[in-house]
C-alpha cells in the first residue's frame, strides 16, 4: 500500500486550535490506495520543513500533504504555487520574522504543486464542500514548508501539495467551516489524487 504523510501545524497567532492539526489528526488509516500517516509540526521558518523532510524519508513516503490554517479565506484552498521568499507579518512561534530572505538560497523563484491539485479542488466542490484553486501560499512558514518540500523533492516519487483550511467552528472566528467538513473535504481531495 502507498503511504501519505499529512502534516498539520501547532496553533499560532494566539488561538488555543489549528484545525489543520485537528483535521491531520481525524483522517482515516486508509483513504483509496494510501496509508494515512498524520504528523505535527511547529509553526517556525525552517524548523517545520527539516522536520518534515526528515519524517517523509523514515515513512519513505509516496505523497506529502501539508495543512495549514489561512484565517479570513471562506473555502478549502489547495495551493498550486510555492515561492522562494520568507516575509512573516507576525513573529513565528519562536519569535522570527524574517524580511524578504530566501527559503533556499540561490533556489529558483518557484515551484508548482507535484500532485494535481485543481483537479483536487474540484473534486471537493463536487462534494459541495467550498473549494477553490489557490495561486498563492503567501510568504509565511506554510509557504516556507511547501517550497522546501517542493525543493527537496523535486523529481522524485514523494508528491507534494499544501492545502489551507479555513478557521473551524470552534475557534469562535469568522468566515469558519465545520470542522467535519473539512476533514470530508480533505478526503474528498485525497480520494482524487
Ligand atoms: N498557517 C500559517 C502557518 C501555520 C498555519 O497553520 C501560514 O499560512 O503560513
Amino acid at each position: 500500500m502507498k503511504k501519505l504523510v499529512i502534516f498539520g501545524f501547532e496553533p499560532f497567532g494566539g488561538e488555543s486550535i489549528n484545525p489543520s492539526l485537528e483535521v491531520a489528526l481525524r483522517l482515516p488509516e486508509v483513504i483509496g490506495e494510501y496509508k494515512i500517516i498524520s504528523h505535527r509540526l511547529p509553526v517556525v521558518f525552517g524548523e517545520a520543513a527539516d522536520m518534515a523532510m526528515d519524517i517523509a524519508e523514515r515513512e519513505d513516503a509516496d505523497a506529502l500533504i501539508c495543512l495549514g490554517q489561512a484565517g479570513g479565506r471562506e473555502q478549502i484552498t489547495p495551493e498550486l504555487v510555492a515561492i522562494n521568499l520568507r516575509n512573516a507579518d507576525i513573529p513565528d512561534n519562536k519569535g522570527n520574522h524574517p524580511k524578504d530572505e530566501p527559503v533556499v538560497n540561490g533556489g529558483r523563484e518557484a515551484y508548482f504543486s507535484s500532485l494535481p491539485v485543481r483537479k483536487m479542488a474540484e473534486a471537493m466542490a463536487e462534494r459541495g464542500i467550498p473549494a477553490r484553486l489557490s495561486y498563492s501560499a503567501g510568504a509565511y512558514v506554510c509557504n516556507d514548508l511547501y517550497y522546501s518540500l517542493l525543493h527537496r523533492f523535486f523529481g522524485t516519487k514523494r508528491r507534494v501539495c499544501f492545502i489551507h483550511v479555513p478557521y473551524c467552528t470552534d475557534q469562535g472566528r469568522m468566515p469558519s467551516m465545520e470542522l467535519d467538513r473539512i476533514v470530508e473535504g480533505i478526503r474528498a481531495a485525497i480520494e482524487a489524487i
